[in-house]
């Protein structure tokens, strides 16, 4: 609360597929009280120690407030206070701060951000996953549909509803599972990313729509999770062993054949050389997304830019750990002329404080899960009220790097 009266509120998300460079979500770690994953003690940070350490603070200079969080804290990972701490209580801060000036959430962060215009993002759906948001039951993490064409955020997710239901037609015509996966894919467990892409192609013709024409492909691979620790990368469900190089030749083959405008951690979060040599090979054709390999972080982005890694950066608020942090990685991805996508994780809550990022900031592009929880749908129905009430433009795939 701040001294005027006016209040703000925060829930963070947490992740399956993490990378290791992320900020540290504290957890209790008490196998009595939800099988260890309880946050009474990140809890007690806000409520003592960051209590302590704002009172009096000016909550209108959100740079110099994380700052003194992320000192207070005096970690890299923020693990002393818990990343979940500090997070929830930088974004409840530009609530409260917002609500004091009188501004939309959208508006307080694009002062925040010194973004000269604001801008509606494309969404990226997840329509089949696997890895682990669907129980392994596909090697590859998830396909992911994006309008080509729309008009507007309405637009868009009229169009990926139509995805998304023609998913669940299809996998039931064709006997596979239509079992919800963790952002309201499902996950049909074929053995192959051709197997999926196929798929993802027939689906969006069921759809009445025309793949690459009305419906464009994203893929995070989330390779990190399929590593083989004895080197290479173990693709289990397809039964075989692919080195860094087998890799880039498969991917490469994908973006040949299919309409795929995106590749998401095709390759391990430390596999450097290989990521150059995947960036070297396709990164004039598709976006090609660091998410385990940047985890938000200034330094590895840096790193990236300057060894001609990638060319998008996956946005996670709390992979990062404060509201300003997060702002200052998007301004400097497209400074070096990196695309952004502000993204949900897998394990969200109900707050919708992203698609406020996403337009505060102009990212261009968004990444939430299907319409299928509440979750979920509380962030595009905030796109939507966003969209309604400033009228922002919608750019659509112009906001994708690699489509030379
Ligand atoms: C990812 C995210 C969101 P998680 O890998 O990009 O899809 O998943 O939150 O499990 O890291
Ligand atoms: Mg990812």
């Amino acid at each position: 609360m701040l001294t005027g009266g006016h209040t703000g509120r925060a829930s963070v998300p947490s992740g399956a597929s993490t990378g290791s460079a992320e900020a540290h979500e504290l957890r209790d770690g008490d196998p009595a009280l939800y099988a260890g994953l309880s946050v009474l003690k990140a809890v007690g940070h806000v409520n003592v120690d960051i209590a302590k350490a704002l009172t009096g603070h000016d909550a209108l200079d959100q740079f110099a407030l994380d700052r003194t969080l992320t000192d207070l804290d005096g970690t890299p990972q923020l693990s002393r206070l818990g990343a979940n701490a500090v997070l929830a209580v930088s974004i409840a801060t530009a609530r409260a701060s917002a609500a004091a000036l009188g501004q939309s959430l959208f508006e307080r962060v694009q002062s925040i951000a010194g973004q000269p215009a604001l801008s509606m993002p494309v969404p990226m759906v997840n329509i089949l996953s696997g890895g682990l948001h669907a129980g392994r039951g596909m090697d590859v993490q998830d396909f992911l549909a994006m309008p080509a064409n729309a008009t507007s955020v309405a637009d868009a997710i009229h169009l990926l509803s139509r995805v998304r239901n023609a998913a669940t037609e299809e996998a039931r015509a064709r006997g596979l599972s239509t079992l919800l996966a963790d952002e309201g894919g499902i996950s049909p467990g074929l053995p192959s990313g051709r197997d999926a892409l196929d798929m993802m192609m027939r689906l969006i013709e069921r759809a009445g729509l025309r793949p690459g024409h009305d419906i464009v492909i994203a893929i995070d691979v989330a390779a990190t999770a399929f590593q083989d620790p004895q080197g290479g990368y173990a693709l289990r469900r397809e039964g075989r062993h692919a080195t860094s190089a087998d890799m880039i030749e498969m991917l490469a083959d994908w973006v040949k054949h299919y309409p795929v405008v995106s590749i998401e951690d095709g390759l391990g979060e430390e596999d450097w050389s290989a990521w150059a040599e995947l960036t070297r090979r396709v990164g004039h054709q598709v976006q090609l997304v660091g998410d385990d390999l940047f985890t938000t972080h200034p330094e590895r982005l840096a790193r990236g830019v300057r060894e001609h890694v990638a060319n998008g950066v996956l946005v996670k608020a709390n992979q990062n750990g404060t509201l300003s942090g997060t702002i200052a990685l998007i301004a400097q991805a497209k400074a070096a002329g990196y695309a952004t996508i502000v993204s949900a994780r897998s394990g969200e809550t109900e707050d919708a404080f992203m698609s406020d990022l996403a337009v505060g900031t102009g990212a261009g592009q968004i990444k939430i899960g299907s319409l299928r929880t509440s979750s979920t749908v509380a962030k595009y129905n905030q796109l939507l009220r966003i969209e309604e009430a400033c009228g922002a433009p919608y750019p659509g795939l112009s906001a994708l790097t690699g489509r030379s």
